[in-house]
């Protein structure tokens, strides 16, 4: 089932589509000074920021000036065309992880409740499926829940989970996760870490922590790290991105509870201004509830009501 389809099914409990507000502008009527508001005002409350939302206005009122369209159906094709360009000028826009080298690991970051351990289960998951021997390190040792929680995981999944004591070192458990890794040729390492730690630790010292002994162990060719960000966070959650963005150095982004939320815009605020490519969206919690983004897929059910 592609993309779009799986997420219609799963928004249909979400009323007040965001997207369904955004198709109705390009309709027909014309092209008045009230349309451009209304498109602003949408784009705005759909998450995609104020200098994007602008931007894309500009560029589509200069469009429909040089070619003197007066319709709003006529402005809609090259509306889309700015939504898809903006997503698939980013590289690696949509695609799996990278698992050029054996093994590669993926760290999967982001504040609490975002999504990590069950997003690290559904990845296990499918990368099993596709015959990959695939291996998770339970670096999120502060509650001895994550743990036993990712366990589950490991078991749905069909790999092992490599885990310490809880209150444990996470640097140690990623550790033995790599040379465990390294000795049965294991093809990827999916690590799930901590969202909030003890008020005397900082979370971004932790998990920079994290990633010096990765890059300590492995090739950078080899590692990725990956912001698990809840859909319904809005804008909130552009600044949780650019703050793990600006700590860890990301390459890329995991959209979760996307079924969740009405608006989409947030994954054009994160792929127009931070570069990031969308990698994944999760559409439910079930394991197999998470899917590649699809750009073309996205901007075209945005617009197809
Ligand atoms: N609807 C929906 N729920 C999701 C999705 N992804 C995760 N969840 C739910 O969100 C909740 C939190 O998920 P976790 O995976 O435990 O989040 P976490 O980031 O590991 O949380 P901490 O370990 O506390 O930092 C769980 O109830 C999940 O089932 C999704 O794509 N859609
Ligand atoms: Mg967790």
């Amino acid at each position: 089932m592609v993309f779009w389809d799986r997420l219609k099914e799963s928004l249909k409990g979400v009323r007040d589509r965001w997207s369904r507000g955004i198709s109705a502008l390009f309709l027909g009527g014309a092209v008045s000074e009230e349309f451009w508001v209304d498109l602003e005002d949408l784009l705005i409350s759909g998450d995609v920021g104020v200098d994007l939302a602008e931007g894309l206005i500009a560029e589509l009122k200069e469009y429909a000036k040089r070619e003197r369209l007066s319709e709003t159906s006529q402005l809609r094709e090259r509306f889309l065309g700015l939504l898809e360009e903006r997503l698939i000028s980013v590289p690696k826009m949509g695609e799996p992880l990278f698992m050029a080298c054996r093994p590669s690991l993926t760290l999967l970051v982001g504040v609490n409740g975002s999504g990590k351990t069950t997003t690290t289960g559904k990845l296990a998951a499918q990368y099993v499926k596709q015959g990959h021997r695939v291996l998770l390190a339970a670096a999120d040792t502060y509650r001895a829940a994550a743990i036993e929680q990712l366990k589950a995981w490991g078991e749905r999944a069909g790999c092992r989970v490599i885990a310490q004591a809880p209150g444990s070192d996470a640097a140690a458990v990623v550790f033995d996760a790599i040379q465990a890794a390294k000795s049965t040729g294991t093809d990827l390492i999916l690590v799930d870490s901590a969202g909030r730690l003890h008020t005397k630790h900082n979370l971004m010292e932790e998990l920079r922590k994290l990633r010096r002994i990765i890059d300590r162990e492995l090739p950078p060719e080899s590692v990725e790290v990956l912001l698990v960000l809840d859909a319904v966070m809005g804008q909130n959650g552009f600044r949780q991105a650019e703050a793990f963005h600006e700590a860890l150095g990301l390459t890329g982004v995991i959209l979760t509870k996307y079924d969740n939320t009405a608006k989409g815009g947030i994954l054009l605020a994160v792929a127009d201004r931070l570069k990031l490519p969308i990698r994944y969206v999760g559409l439910g919690e079930d394991i197999e509830d998470l899917r590649l983004f699809a750009p073309r897929d996205f901007v075209e059910g945005l617009l197809s009501d």
